[in-house]
């Protein structure tokens, strides 16, 4: 099957999103999510200018290689914009090639090694009652596992915080924190105040709900290895699932640091791009799960690999799945997550309501467990009148100054 054509979509339904859609000559069609948050337009720029017209004539079924010429031919290796295009074109492939054997993508990976993915949602709360509710809410939709982040007195916003006013009708609470406009939104932060404080929070969430509810925490790359160590250290008593990405991790030895100091189990890896990044934290078994995504992480093809090689250490799978991963994304992190063995849990952010008209989904959330349904393929159509309607609107992360204008990690 020969490649006629590639489109690349971008579209702002709830959010920016870049999706590749490639069409082969016997009419089949493939999609992949390019979606890079922030810096969506330099992924388009990416695929468009560069990837479509080698891609044009080329044979559809040539998963492996197509990767390889696009990761060893450009030259420049690695980086977020690369690794999210060639991730767009390795999905696609593996959607079309699913369609061709009209199975659903995780049979081609192996098949089913569970019957659906244990899936985490985001709680939140400015304060205490505010966070009880939240987490109540994410019960009652079915929530088994649930990720806590909490107001820190003295700060006015702060990452992972949803607003009273992002209540949809549904009782979901979203949290978007890339917001449109001209300019990025500012934060501000201090680490101290939080060390502080978010020892108290766990104790009381687990005095509210129990020993049982597996709970998780996310301190977006805000931390020393030192300062690290302490929270690990004090979130001990409240037998925490995860705590996820307590430092900037660019230095992988910065990690040794943290694990002598402290059992709390450590998940990294939302914003690393290739299995280089996760060369020495695994080898030396300096976490426990691994955050990738496939959209970021150079696919299906290499995100496996990653995997693999973590399951030679017992480390598991913690895929990234917040809404600036498509729906086309999402259904790719399910067909693998199902299929390999040492899947972990899987992040679920629901998408709004008008992302979910511009793509149509297959995969389902009953009783806690993600399922990609049984749809050939990913399962995921995009309808591009709907696409059409919602052009590009800029839209940038949050960043974070310190009480003294120092710019910190967000
Ligand atoms: O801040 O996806 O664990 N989830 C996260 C996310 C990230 C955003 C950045 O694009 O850390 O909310
Ligand atoms: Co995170």
């Amino acid at each position: 099957m020969i490649i006629e054509q590639a489109d690349v979509i971008v579209t702002s339904p709830d959010r920016n999103f870049v999706t590749l859609k490639v069409t082969t000559d016997e009419g089949l069609t493939g999609l992949g999510d390019a979606t890079l948050n922030g810096r969506e337009l330099s992924v388009v720029s990416y695929l468009r200018d560069h990837v479509v017209p080698l891609l044009i004539g080329g044979d559809a079924g040539a998963i492996e290689d197509t990767w390889q010429f696009l990761y060893r031919s450009a030259y420049w290796r690695r980086g977020p914009v690369t690794m999210a295009a060639i991730a767009a074109v390795d999905v696609a492939l593996w959607d079309i090639k699913a369609k061709a054997a009209s199975m659903p993508l995780y049979e081609l990976l192996g098949g089913a090694s569970r019957r659906g993915l244990l899936a985490y949602g985001h709680a939140s709360g400015g304060t205490l009652e505010a966070l009880f509710d939240s987490i109540r809410e994410h019960q009652e939709q079915g929530f088994k596992a649930i990720r806590v982040q909490s107001g820190v007195p003295g700060l006015k916003s702060i990452y992972g915080i949803a607003s009273d006013a992002t209540y949809s009708e549904g009782g979901t609470q979203e949290y978007e924190p890339a917001q449109r406009g001209a300019l990025p939104h500012e934060e501000d932060w201090d680490t101290g105040s939080y060390l502080r404080h978010i020892p108290t929070v766990f104790e009381a969430v687990r005095n509210e709900f129990g020993p049982e509810l597996p709970l998780l925490h996310d301190a977006h790359h805000r931390l020393s290895p030192i300062q690290a160590a302490r929270l690990g250290r004090s979130l001990e008593p409240y037998d925490l699932f995860w705590l996820e990405d307590v430092t900037p991790a660019e230095n992988q030895e910065a990690l040794r640091l943290v694990r002598r100091h402290t059992t709390t189990p450590l998940a990294i890896g939302e914003i690393f791009n290739t299995v280089w990044d996760y060369q020495q934290i695994v080898r030396e078994q300096l976490i426990d799960y691994v955050r990738s995504s496939v959209t970021h992480t150079g696919g299906i093809s290499h995100l496996k690999k990653v995997l693999d090689y973590a399951a030679q250490y017992q480390i598991k799978s913690g895929m990234h799945g917040p809404t600036d991963v498509s729906p086309v994304g999402m259904a790719a992190a399910l067909h693998l997550g199902l299929a390999i063995h040492n899947f972990g849990i899987q992040e679920y952010m629901q998408h709004g309501a008008r992302t979910n008209e511009v793509f149509k989904q297959s995969f389902t959330f009953t009783d806690g467990l993600l399922h990609p349904g049984n749809a050939v393929g990913l399962g995921v159509e995009l309808d591009t009148d709907e696409a059409g309607k919602y052009p590009y609107e800029r839209a940038y992360l949050p960043y974070n100054r310190l009480a003294d204008g120092t710019v910190h990690d967000w």
